[in-house]
């Protein structure tokens, strides 16, 4: 069977934990990956990339090659087990801003190899495959595109109270912790972008797409923003079911309800549901998966249904994963 998954950072890493599992492959590594009948591919979002102290940055790539490949920080989600953090003391030294951004020391490794990759003309998705070619998280991570792509949101300056401005959506996560609204939520190059290789071909063979339960504005809301993504979604006979972020009223982890505020959704597993929207009505959803505290939600022309949405452990987020297939109709053979 041919999964395709539509996922961000931290949550939809461990979305991928749970695929891995139901599929009856190992959750880390690529073991056993080249013989199963199954074949994951995922469309990791690219907004949040960033370029820093003249590194590239892809922390969605990054938090799946590592979730996957076994090298990630559980605590954090994001960034390298047993990290040191030497070469940002170093940097902060210099005043070399920003030194508010994690930087680790093994982290940059990653990052050094890809903008040497990228400076040499290479694209996002070779140098991702070269990546993973160590880390092997025995799922094909594409870019949703190679162009750029940056997420920004416009905030009131903190230390101008009266002015807006800009910054890119690393500075609003991590700098500001996303404790100053957002007023809008812009992805720079989004209307521009291409799919990445493979996207469109995936989704056309896909024999079910999910959307993880990642950020439905600024993960996968930004990969259903690269133009053909939505048409291809909307053409696959694929049947495609998502995952509430949202449970109970409330966004699990990261930053989801304040970026819905600043798009005008209600911070609701329905609100979300209409906000992708039904195929059947120009949407591009067939089935939502709900927490049961959520069961009475309605999705006009959407197949809902009630199950436990916390990913605990990698065998709850499998059988969230059974559920999806099971809307979707599809059996695992
Ligand atoms: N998230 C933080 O909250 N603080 C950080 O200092 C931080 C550094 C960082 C470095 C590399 C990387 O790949 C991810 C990093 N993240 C950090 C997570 C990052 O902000 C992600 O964009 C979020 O997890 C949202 O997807």
């Amino acid at each position: 069977m041919k999964i395709v998954v539509l996922v961000g950072g931290v949550g939809g890493a461990r979305f991928l934990l749970g695929v891995k599992t139901a599929l009856g492959l190992p959750a880390i590594g690529s073991e056993g990956s080249a013989e199963s009948p199954h074949e994951i591919t995922a469309l990791v979002n690219t907004g949040d990339d960033v370029w820093m102290h003249g590194l590239r940055i892809c922390p969605d790539l990054d938090t799946c090659m590592y979730t996957l490949g076994g090298g990630i920080d559980t605590e954090r989600g994001w960034g390298h087990a047993g990290e040191t953090w030497t070469v940002k003391e170093e940097l902060a030294a210099y005043g070399a801003e920003p030194t508010w951004f994690g930087l680790g020391d093994k982290d940059i490794a990653t990052h050094l190899i890809r903008s040497r990759m990228l400076r040499a003309g290479y694209p996002l998705s070779q140098v991702t495959e070269a990546l993973c070619d160590r880390w092997q998280p025995g799922v094909r991570l594409l870019p949703m595109s190679d162009d750029r792509v940056e997420t920004h949101v416009v905030i009131d300056d903190p230390e101008q109270p009266d002015q807006q401005k800009a910054v890119h959506f690393q500075e609003w996560w991590v700098r500001y912790r996303a404790g100053v609204p957002a007023h809008s939520i812009v992805a720079v190059g989004n209307d521009e972008a291409k799919p990445g290789p493979g996207v469109l071909a995936a989704l056309a063979e896909a024999d079910v797409v999910l959307f993880a339960p990642s950020n439905p504005v600024v993960s996968v809301g930004t990969t259903l923003g690269v133009p053909g993504v939505r048409d291809a979604l909307r053409k696959s006979r694929a049947k495609v079911v998502g995952v509430s972020p949202i449970i109970g009223g409330k966004a699990l982890r990261g930053m989801a309800d304040a970026c819905l505020t600043a798009i005008g959704v209600e911070t609701s597993a329905e609100a979300v549901g209409r906000h992708y929207g039904a195929r059947s009505e120009g949407g591009v959803l067939d089935g939502w998966l709900v927490a049961p505290e959520d069961h009475e939600v309605k999705v006009p022309g959407v197949d809902v249904r009630a199950v436990p949405l916390l990913m605990s452990d990698v065998d709850a987020t499998a059988d969230m994963v059974r559920a999806a297939l099971d809307v979707a109709g599809v059996s695992l053979g």
